[in-house]
C-alpha cells in the first residue's frame, strides 16, 4: 500500500493515527465486553476503519454525516466521548437516545451526525434535505452519506442519487464495497463491473478508490468535497474494503473463504498506515506504545466511568412524553365561531389560501411535489404559487415519494420546514417507510424535530378506482409520532394547515378529493390555526351521536337535513391522531347512542379503535352497542355503481335506524 501524504504536517500525520487507531481499540475492547456479555450487540468496522475516519476528517465539523452501522470512526473522529457511546450501547439512560436505541442508530445534532433506521438506504436521501437547506441559505456545506454495497441494491438510493443530481446537490454518496452483505457476495447482488459506473447513470462524477488507505480516502473526500462545493454537485465515492468479521458477531463468518481475510489481512488500513509512519520516520516502537498505553488507561478509565452509571426506574409518563416534539407555540388561533363568518370559500380555496399565508409568514417553509410548480399541482392548488415563490421554495420533484420525504428530514434537521404532496394519497406506499419509521419515530429515538406536513389527497367517490380512492388514514393512525388530521370544512382545512405547519412533528394531511370543490364555507381571513387534536360538534341532538370525519361529517350532516324528525348529534373529530376523547366521551354522554361512521373499510379502520375506547370508558352513559358505519371490505371499485355500493354512504340510513330501534 502506497501513502501519498501530500502538504500534511508530520503532527497531522501522528492526529490522524491517532485518529484511526482510536476506533479499532475501542472495538477489540468491545469485543471483549461482548464475549462477557457486557454489551449486547456489535457490528464490527474492523478494517473499515480508514473510510469513516478519513471521510470525517476530510469534512468540517458542522457538515452532517449520515454513518451506518459500521463507522464507529464517525463518531470518535466527531469527539463523542467512549463513556457516553459506551452508554448507548449499554441502552443507558445516559447514552445518546435514552436507551432508546441500539449499536449505531442513534444521532446528534450537537456533532452533525445523523442516526441511521435499520432499513439502511433511508439514510441516503437525508443528506439530501440536509444539502438542500444550505444550497437555500447559500451556506457553502456539503452533506456526507454512507451505504454499504447491499443498500445499493435498495430503492433508495436509485431516488436519492437521482434527486441529488436533478437539484444540484453537494452531497457526497460513499459506498463501503466491503464485500459481502449479511452473507450475499457481491455477484449476487449487482452485475454492473463497478458500482461507481452507477454515478453516470445519474449525471454525476464518481471515482474509485482504496478505501483501507487512510490518506487516499481523506485526499480524495477532500477533492471530491471542494468539487462538490464549487460545482454544486454530488459526487459518488466506491470505497473498496473488507469486512474483516462477521455481519455482527454472532453471525459467523463460514461463507467467507478464508483466503479473503488473508488476502486483506495484509491490507489492514491500521497496521499498513502505521508501517508508512514508522518507514518515514515520524513513529517508532516506543512511540506507538506510548500512544496505544495511553488509550487502553483511557478505555479503562472511561468504561469504569460508564459501569458506574445505573439506569433510573423507567417511566410512563417520560415515555409517552417524548413521542412528540413539543409544540413551539405563538401561532394564533381560530375563534371559536370560525366557521360562522361571512366570507365562503370553497374547500380548495380555503387549503389554498392556509398554504399561502403560510408561505409568507415563514421563509423557510419549502413546497415539495410533483407537478407542483408551474402546473400548480394535480388538483391546482398551488396555481400560482411558483410565480410568487419562486423555484426554491416550490419544488417539482422527480417521481420518488421516499427520497422527498427523507429530504423533508433532512430539511427539518437544518431548521427548514416543509410541505410534501402526495399526488394522490395512495402513493404514500411509495414514501411509507420513510414517514413511519424516520420521520415519525426520530424525535422519540434521538430528540429531533420533524417539521414535515405530507398533505394527502384521499378518498372515494370520484369514480378513480383502486389506486386513486383509497382511504388510508388507518394506516398511519397506528403510528406513534405521527399526527393526522383530516379537515371536514373549508375552515379547518386551512385553520389545520396552519396548525400543521408550524407543527414541529410530521403531520399526514387528509384532504377528500371529492370535497374540493363541491364544499363551501365561511373561512376567516386572518392567519389563524385551528388547533391538532381538538374535535368539533358539528350538529348537537338528543337521539344519536354520530362520530365521523372528513366526507363522513357531509353524510351525517345530509342525512341530518333529510330527516327534522331525528335529533341527530355529529361529532367531526378533525384529527385522528391524537383523538380527542374528552370530545367523544361527551358526545355519547349527549346521545346514549354512538354510531361511528367512516369513509374508510370497516376492519382496522379508526372506528374500530373509537368503538373500543367508548366501550371501556363510557359504557355507563351507553343505551345500546357502538356500532360502526364503514366501507365493504374491499378494494375501492371503479363504476359508479359498484363505487356507491362500497362506499359507507350506502349503508348509514339503515344504520342509523339499526342503533335507534335497539
Ligand atoms: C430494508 C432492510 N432489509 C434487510 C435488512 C437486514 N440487513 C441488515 S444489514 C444487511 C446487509 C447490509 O449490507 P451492506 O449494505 O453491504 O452493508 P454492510 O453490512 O456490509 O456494511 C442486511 C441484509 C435491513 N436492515 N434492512
Amino acid at each position: 500500500m502506497t501513502f501519498d501524504r501530500k502538504e500534511l504536517t508530520d503532527q497531522q500525520l501522528v492526529d490522524f493515527y491517532r485518529q484511526l487507531l482510536w476506533p479499532r481499540m475501542i472495538e477489540e475492547k468491545m469485543l471483549l465486553l461482548l464475549r462477557q456479555g457486557k454489551i449486547s450487540k456489535w457490528f464490527s468496522g474492523i478494517g473499515q476503519e480508514a473510510i469513516a475516519v478519513g471521510a470525517t476528517l476530510a469534512l468540517n465539523e458542522d457538515e452532517w454525516i449520515m454513518p451506518l452501522h459500521r463507522n464507529l470512526g464517525v463518531f470518535t473522529v466527531r469527539n463523542m466521548p467512549l463513556r457516553k457511546l459506551f452508554r448507548q450501547w449499554q441502552g443507558n439512560k445516559d447514552g445518546y437516545s435514552n436507551g432508546r436505541e441500539r449499536s449505531f442508530h442513534f444521532g446528534s445534532r450537537e456533532h452533525h451526525i445523523c442516526g441511521m433506521i435499520s432499513h439502511l438506504g433511508p439514510q441516503l436521501a437525508i443528506a439530501d434535505g440536509v444539502s438542500l437547506a444550505h444550497k437555500l441559505r447559500s451556506e457553502s456545506k456539503v452533506a456526507l452519506a454512507f451505504t454499504g454495497e447491499g443498500g445499493t441494491s435498495e430503492g433508495d438510493f436509485h431516488e436519492a442519487l437521482n434527486v441529488a443530481a436533478v437539484w444540484d446537490l453537494p452531497v457526497i454518496f460513499l459506498i463501503e464495497n466491503n464485500g459481502y452483505a449479511l452473507s450475499t457476495p457481491t455477484p449476487e447482488q449487482f452485475r454492473c463491473i463497478s458500482l461507481v459506473d452507477k454515478a453516470k447513470g445519474y449525471g454525476m462524477e464518481g471515482v474509485q478508490i482504496d478505501g483501507n488507505n487512510l490518506l487516499t480516502v481523506y485526499d480524495t473526500i477532500r477533492g471530491v468535497r471542494d468539487y462538490c462545493l464549487e460545482n454544486q454537485k454530488p459526487y459518488l465515492v466506491e470505497c473498496n474494503t473488507f469486512r474483516m468479521r462477521g455481519h455482527e458477531e454472532a453471525s459467523g463468518t463460514k461463507y467467507v473463504p478464508p483466503k479473503l481475510f488473508e488476502l486483506w489481512q495484509l491490507k489492514d488500513p491500521v497496521t499498513n498506515y502505521e508501517s508508512y509512519l514508522r518507514s518515514i520516520g515520524i513513529l517508532n516502537d516506543a512511540s506507538i506504545e506510548d500512544i496505544r498505553l495511553a488509550f487502553r488507561e483511557q478505555i479503562d478509565e472511561e468504561l469504569k466511568d460508564a459501569f458506574e452509571s445505573h439506569n433510573e426506574e423507567p417511566d410512563v409518563e417520560d415515555e409517552l412524553n417524548d413521542v412528540y416534539a413539543p409544540s413551539r407555540g405563538g401561532t394564533p388561533q381560530a375563534t371559536e365561531d370560525a366557521h360562522d363568518v361571512s366570507r365562503q370559500l370553497r374547500f380548495i380555496d380555503a387549503l389554498k389560501e392556509g398554504l399561502l399565508q403560510s408561505l409568507e409568514k415563514h421563509d423557510d417553509l419549502v413546497l415539495m411535489g410533483q407537478d407542483i410548480a408551474a402546473y400548480g399541482g394535480a388538483f391546482k392548488i398551488t396555481e400560482g404559487f411558483l410565480e410568487k415563490f419562486g423555484n426554491q421554495r416550490i419544488r417539482n420533484t422527480p417521481l420518488c415519494e421516499s427520497a422527498i420525504l427523507g429530504a423533508a428530514l433532512g430539511l427539518s434537521l437544518d431548521g427548514f420546514r416543509s410541505v410534501v404532496e402526495m399526488q394522490f394519497a395512495d402513493f404514500v406506499t411509495m414514501g411509507f417507510n420513510q414517514i413511519v419509521n424516520n420521520l415519525a419515530k426520530i424525535h422519540y429515538r434521538w430528540g429531533q424535530p420533524a417539521n414535515v406536513v405530507i398533505r394527502m389527497p384521499t378518498g372515494a367517490g370520484v369514480a378513480a378506482g383502486p389506486f386513486h380512492s383509497q382511504s388510508t388514514e388507518a394506516w398511519f393512525t397506528h403510528v406513534p409520532g405521527l399526527k393526522v388530521v383530516y379537515p371536514s370544512t373549508p375552515a379547518d382545512a386551512k385553520g389545520l394547515m396552519i396548525a400543521a405547519i408550524n407543527d414541529p412533528n410530521p403531520v399526514m394531511f387528509f384532504e377528500h378529493k371529492a370535497l374540493y370543490r363541491s364544499v363551501t364555507g365561511g373561512v376567516p381571513e386572518t392567519y389563524a390555526a385551528v388547533p391538532i387534536g381538538s374535535a368539533r360538534i358539528a350538529r348537537e341532538g338528543d337521539d344519536i351521536s354520530i362520530i365521523t370525519y372528513g366526507s363522513g361529517v357531509h353524510w351525517a350532516e345530509d342525512f341530518a337535513a333529510a330527516h327534522p324528525e331525528i335529533s341527530i348529534d355529529i361529532l367531526d373529530l378533525r384529527t385522528l391522531l391524537p383523538l380527542d376523547y374528552f370530545a367523544i366521551r361527551a358526545a355519547v354522554q349527549r346521545t346514549g347512542r354512538a354510531l361511528i361512521l367512516h369513509e374508510d373499510t370497516l376492519t382496522g379502520g379508526i372506528g374500530g379503535e373509537i368503538a373500543a375506547w367508548i366501550g371501556q370508558h363510557c359504557f355507563s352513559f351507553l343505551d345500546a352497542p357502538v356500532m360502526r358505519c364503514a366501507s365493504l371490505d374491499t378494494p375501492v371499485p371503479f363504476s359508479t355503481a359498484l363505487e356507491n355500493q362500497f362506499l359507507a354512504s350506502s349503508r348509514l340510513e339503515e344504520m342509523i335506524t339499526r342503533l335507534l330501534d335497539y
